[in-house]
């Protein structure tokens, strides 16, 4: 496992990952609230605040934009993503190799795993090569580990949870991205279930300040070291504050009133 507290995305163990890839994954409508989200430099220009450890994003908009923001943004190089236009069984398709994305210049490399789908077998596969690629660069690796697939009905569980976070332990990665299953208590479970492997947030759809605030919170308070979030952050007509709050709740620990007050 590579020391995480060394690790260029670390900041003083923790971490903000701001993911863009939902051009890919979900495609325009989720740019319909804030158009402007529609143009990449919009988001790399947020993803220049200090609470921002690294940007998430696939190949493309890294080729187009990473050499002008090298200076101020670390590069998460996304690496398999699939379209919201697949509607076949959770799958991604491995869209660049780890040895392309260092020398782009990733500082980190992300991959996401679908544990209970039937292509889990294929893309555990695609992982190990991805990890071990990793490995020789000396690139951390964060796993978006999220169950799900025709066996699965309910991937919010806490087991299911905590078995994702598990499984990106067992299979090598640095980081495990997940969901908040509901409460702190419950990601403290995933927490420990993961072992050295550290635990951050997944953010999910937008809601409201107090509501993002006091779910980072819990999973902060649970043990996570941080948090990977797109839509929560881009998706507000103010990023930049909403930033602020985040980097007190995740970075300083305050309170969530503490936080709001930020805003
Ligand atoms: P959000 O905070 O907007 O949920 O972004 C995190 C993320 O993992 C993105 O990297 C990805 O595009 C998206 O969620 C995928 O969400 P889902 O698979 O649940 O539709």
């Amino acid at each position: 496992m590579r020391p995480f507290e060394d690790s260029p995305i670390s900041r003083d163990g923790k971490v903000l990952i701001l993911a863009y890839d939902h051009g890919l994954e979900h495609g325009p409508v989720d740019f319909e609230d804030v158009p402007e989200t529609m143009n990449p430099e919009t988001v790399w220009e947020t993803a220049t605040h200090d609470a921002v450890s690294a940007l998430a994003v696939q190949k493309g908009i890294a080729e187009a934009y990473y050499p002008s923001y090298e200076d101020d943004v670390n590069l998460l190089a996304k690496l398999n993503g699939t379209s919201n236009l697949w509607m076949g069984e959770p799958d991604s398709a491995v869209n660049w190799s780890v040895d392309y994305a260092a020398e782009v210049g990733a500082d980190a490399v992300g991959f996401t795993m679908y544990g209970g789908s039937n292509k889990e077998v294929e893309m555990a596969e695609e992982f190990r090569k991805a990890q071990e690629a990793a490995r020789k660069h000396d690139l951390p690796v964060v796993m978006w580990s999220y169950p799900r697939g025709q066996g699965l009905k309910n991937d919010k569980k806490p087991d299911t949870i905590a078995y994702a976070a598990r499984q990106a332990l067992e299979l090598g990665a640095d980081v495990a991205k997940v969901k908040y299953p509901g409460s702190s208590e419950k990601m403290e479970f995933a927490v420990d279930m993961a072992g050295p492997t550290q635990v951050v947030m997944s953010g999910g759809s937008k809601t409201s300040d107090r509501d993002f605030l006091s779910t980072v919170k819990g999973a902060i308070d649970a043990g996570a070291v941080g948090l990977a979030v797109g839509r929560n952050v881009w998706q507000r007509e103010n990023p930049t504050q909403f930033l602020d709050a985040l980097e007190a709740v995740i970075y300083e620990e305050t309170s969530v009133e503490e936080a709001l007050s930020r805003i």
